[in-house]
């Protein structure tokens, strides 16, 4: 039996070892894990057998890339999720998922299964891979055991560098022997650990108590370090317009439906972006996106960006002012400092003169273009935030969402700003494990076969699950890229058409609602003509009996 306790001022050594496997077993349990997810492979059965008596429940996969988007979603609901893979294959498997939880900072612990100690070689046995190196630029901390090492400490020190200060998924790759022999127990100290200091904010509450034309953007981290409501008090007190990050959002740093947000800064927000003299971009990446344009702000006489960790510090745009502190006591201090910078009536007045403006402003055609077609689905689920978690995969329609859910809470919507595909029906599954609650997947129909084995866990475990499907017969921005090609080269295209090579489905294979109801899930399919609300009415009426979808049809081009 192994003793974590302390003992007096010293701590207790005790005299026998522990299996490692009942050693992950036991942390699993004591740090209050419920569910772990994986496939399972024969170099952890020592884990799964172990895992017997206990009220850990085991989640299957039929593939490690949902096994990690389950943990992921899971992480997002309980601040901590453990996915099981098997050896090198499971690892490659789950890494691109495993990047998704590196870009929205996800504490998600894998546990890869490795050849035993005595047999390892650079990967001569099957199965046998350098998972360390694989996903090192992935995690926070990524380490292999040798016979001998404490599994209990070293799972102490996945579970620290995965959840923070600086939070991120974690792997330790744990040979087959070290989970199935005795090792030495470490005594452990549990540490209560904080990061302790208030940030300077004068300098950008000083920017912001002058200014005419402010904007604040939020991202994820906002949400996930709890500081959403002092951006939402600070916005409401200061008239201050709120955007989100350009592109995909983890969380929302802000709710949508609060009375400053005007939605996605790539969007919605753009006028109010173009027009912004005094920008914070507060727990967000310095505006990454897969297609990236220049001039941010461009009549800001001043832009602070403020991250939690130093290496998101303006990433690709630059800043006046760059803070790496956590979001949340920037804000606290931040709405400090502006309570001692009292704005004259005057100035308020013209801030609300310029927000009205910017939300008046009609999205330029190109936009609109994209997003008009998302109408009658971001309508028909505008309040699904407040009948549970909203996870979204639906590509192109997540600026739409960001600026159509209605909701003076946000604290449900999750997504992805790795926009690695298939993530978002295990994500779903893991969201709906862990709250407890009805879960609405909004996903693009390509985004829907990415993610087809993460159906399988859906129905597995009866999720109450709404899953709406925006269905434009394949990859519609990869088609809307190709037309935008196109345009560029004007006159010199050498073919009038596109070619839409691998992103037209509309004659391959099964239908939608075939993959849908081959995973044993009921799916309505909707006409252009019939109304989504009913029919979402009636998917969430039905919720508690397990998952249902529809297909909303949407047009090709
Ligand atoms: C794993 C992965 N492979 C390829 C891509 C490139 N990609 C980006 S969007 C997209 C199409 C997604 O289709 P769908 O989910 O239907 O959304 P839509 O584009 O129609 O909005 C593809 C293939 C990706 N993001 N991730």
């Amino acid at each position: 039996m192994i003793l974590h306790a302390m003992k007096g001022n010293d701590m207790e050594q005790s005299a026998t070892g522990e299996r490692g496997a009942r050693e992950v077993v036991q942390f699993l349990s004591d740090h209050g894990h419920r569910h772990v997810f994986g496939l399972p492979g024969s170099s952890m059965v020592s884990i799964l057998y172990e895992l017997q008596g206990t009220d850990i429940a085991y989640v299957p996969a039929i593939h490690e890339s949902v096994a990690v988007a389950m943990a992921d979603g899971y992480s997002r609901v309980t601040g901590a999720g453990v996915a099981m893979l098997y050896m090198f294959h499971g690892v490659a498997n789950g890494l691109a998922n495993l990047y998704n939880a590196w870009r929205d900072e996800s504490p998600v612990t894998i546990l890869s299964s490795q050849q035993a100690s005595h047999l390892r070689t650079p990967g001569w046995t099957i199965g046998e891979g350098d998972v360390v190196n694989l996903v090192r630029p992935y995690t926070r901390l990524a380490h292999e055991l040798s016979l001998g090492m404490s599994v209990r400490q070293w799972m102490e020190s996945a579970r620290r560098a995965s959840t923070g200060p600086q939070p991120g998924p974690a792997l330790l790759s744990l040979p087959e022997d070290v989970l199935e022999r005795e090792a030495p127990a470490m005594p452990l100290r549990q540490s209560d650990r904080s990061q302790a200091s208030t940030p300077d904010m004068a300098s950008i509450a000083e920017a912001l108590a002058g200014a005419e034309r402010p904007l604040i953007v939020v991202g994820g981290q906002l949400r996930r370090f709890s500081g959403s409501a002092d951006i939402e008090r600070i916005a409401a007190a200061y008239e201050i317009p709120l955007a989100y990050e350009t592109g995909f959002n983890d969380r929302l740093g802000v709710a949508p439906g609060h009375s400053h947000s005007l939605g996605n800064l790539g969007a919605h927000a753009m006028p109010a972006e173009q027009r912004a003299d005094v920008v914070l971009l507060i727990g967000t990446r310095a505006l990454n996106e897969a297609h990236p344009r220049g001039d941010w702000f461009p009549a800001a006489r001043f832009v602070a960006h403020i991250n939690n960790d130093p290496a998101k510090l303006e990433e690709t745009v630059t800043a006046h002012r760059s803070l790496a502190h956590d979001p949340a006591s920037a804000a606290a201090a931040l709405e400090r400092e502006l309570a001692q910078r009292p704005a004259p009536a005057r100035l308020l007045e013209a801030r609300r003169k310029h927000l009205a403006e910017v939300r008046a402003r009609d999205l330029p055609a190109s936009q609109a273009a994209i997003l008009s077609p998302y109408a009658p689905a971001v309508v028909a689920l505008r309040d699904a935030l407040d009948r549970g978690w909203f996870v979204d995969e639906s590509v192109m329609g997540a600026v739409a969402f960001m600026r159509g859910l209605r909701s003076t809470d946000g604290h449900r919507y999750v997504g992805t700003t790795g926009a690695a595909l298939g993530w978002g029906t295990g994500a779903a599954a893991g969201v709906a494990i862990a709250s407890g609650e009805p879960v609405t997947l909004a996903i693009g129909d390509g985004s829907l076969r990415f993610g087809a084995l993460g159906l399988w866990s859906i129905r597995e475990r009866n999720l109450p699950v709404t899953i709406v499907v925006l269905d434009n017969g394949g990859y519609g921005s990869t088609r809307f890229y190709e037309r935008s090609y196109m345009q560029r080269l004007g006159n010199s295209a050498p073919f009038p058409e596109p070619a839409y090579n691998g992103s037209d489905f509309r004659a391959v294979g099964t239908s939608t609602a075939g993959i849908i109801e081959g995973f044993g899930i009921p799916c309505t399919t909707l006409t252009p003509d019939d109304d989504v609300r009913s029919a979402v009415e009636a998917a969430w009426a039905k919720a508690s009996d397990g998952p249902n979808a529809i297909v909303v049809p949407m047009a090709f081009e």
